[in-house]
């Protein structure tokens, strides 16, 4: 996701900051602002789409999971072949054609037809992951099989880890998925939330799956049941009888590196993800900014740290799903009632910062008020562009400031 709008907003105040700022810093505040700079960066620059491999035999449910997690058709349910790029990735793009998820497609997985492809199935693999490797592997059994031989699928999921780490250090994170457990006794109890007789069924079944998984891979990193049924008519979702996908989204985020949260909060348009993910925006940005002010800044150096304000506040903007561009920041300040200054720092940002003389004369900060400040945009830009909240309630926040939390 590079595009001009990321970097003139994203990157291009935190490259700033680094530039001109932080050889500035006394050695002891240097040491703690990089580290919070290096985080942003994480999340910002090298800011890129989460990549998984989703194993599962036939029907398991891969597809339609996809399409749980993105509430939207993007991946073939039910597809006729298995031929179709088998072994390759796949890319789920957004409307401006931007790489916003790969799946790595392991189709014809333990099926034993090696010889279609002239190819065996670890040929087919080391060729896939020659560029690429997943960033988490997902494994799908259906609740009604979980009692079925899946042994030679782990041993497969682990020839797939071992390649992995041999080509490229890096060993994934497997998440044990129980898929369709709507399917389970009693039959008629279809729809979420189920009653007590279904969720101990449901309990039975992870909880052997959990048992196998632990056995033959003791660091599996959870055992998470989900129901990702859903069904859509013209792009529309006409059906949804999702259960629990919101909890694995969440389990997911914890196992993937901070360079995909940006793209996962965005694909999955949960908000709580977003919320947490704007939150370690905010407690970042409000560690740089009070480490700054906590000593003397001529005023000349303020626009470089309003920069990284305005950096958040843009992340926030992005994490909701909002287009970044001039008009949604602008607006946001100009409902919260932020002062000039900090508006005018922002339209010239992109220009030469280091040309701009700060029009508010006078602006003593100190540290805290600086940490504090930059919370309190924070939370604003939280109730604005994520909970979507009115107005004058965001305006709230920001007047009300208080303490980044510490945890
Ligand atoms: N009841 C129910 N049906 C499901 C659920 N998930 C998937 N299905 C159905 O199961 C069938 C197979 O689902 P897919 O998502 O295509 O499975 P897949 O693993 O991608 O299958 P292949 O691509 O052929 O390997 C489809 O008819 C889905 O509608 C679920 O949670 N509950
Ligand atoms: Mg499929």
């Amino acid at each position: 996701m590079h595009d001009d709008e990321q970097k003139e907003y994203l990157e291009e105040p935190l490259r700033l900051f680094r530039k001109k700022m932080i050889p500035k810093l006394p050695s002891n505040i240097q040491k703690r602002v990089i580290g919070e700079v290096e985080r942003l960066e994480e999340l910002f620059v090298d800011s890129r789409a989460p990549r998984f491999a989703i194993i599962g035999r036939r029907g398991a449910g891969k597809s339609t999971l996809v399409n749980a997690m993105f509430q939207a058709p993007v991946a073939e349910v039910g597809a006729v072949t298995a031929e179709t790029e088998r072994g390759g990735w796949h890319t789920y793009k957004n409307a401006s054609q931007q790489a916003i998820m790969e799946v790595l497609d392991t189709r014809g997985f333990g099926e034993g037809d090696e010889t279609r492809f002239n190819q065996t199935e670890e040929e087919v693999w080391q060729e896939a992951l020659a560029s690429r490797y997943p960033d988490a592997i997902l494994f799908l059994v259906k609740a009604k099989e979980v009692d079925a031989r899946v042994t030679e699928d782990i041993e497969q999921l682990k020839k797939l880890r071992k390649i992995i780490k041999k080509k490229h250090d890096y060993l994934p994170p497997v998440i044990g998925i129980v898929t369709q457990v709507d399917e389970l006794d009693p039959v008629y109890d279809t729809d979420p939330p189920f009653e007590k007789e279904k969720i101990a069924n449901i309990e039975h079944a992870s909880e052997h799956m959990k048992r196998m998984l632990k056995k033959h891979l003791p660091e599996v990193a959870g055992i998470l049941p989900v129901c990702a049924y859903i069904a859509f008519k013209d792009g529309e979702m006409v059906y949804d009888r999702r259960w629990k996908i919101d909890e694995l989204i969440d389990f997911l985020l914890e196992q993937l590196p901070g360079s995909t949260w940006m793209q996962w909060a965005r694909i999955t348009q949960a908000k709580t993800i977003q919320s947490r993910i704007a939150k370690t925006i905010g407690k970042s940005a409000s560690a740089i900014t009070g480490g700054v002010g906590a000593q003397p800044i001529p005023l000349a150096d303020l626009p470089v740290i309003t920069g990284i304000q305005m950096s958040m506040i843009a992340g926030v903007a992005y994490v909701s799903g909002r287009k970044l561009d001039r008009k949604s920041m602008a607006e946001f300040l100009g409902a919260i009632g932020a002062n000039v200054g900090t508006a005018f720092a922002f339209r010239q940002l992109a220009r030469s910062l280091s040309k701009i003389t700060f029009p508010v004369a006078g602006h003593a900060i100190s540290g805290t008020l600086a940490a504090t400040a930059t919370w309190g945009l924070c939370k604003a830009a939280i109730l604005y562009f994520i909970e979507k909240r009115p107005v004058h309630e965001a305006k709230e926040a920001y007047k009300n400031q208080s303490e980044p939390p510490t945890n």
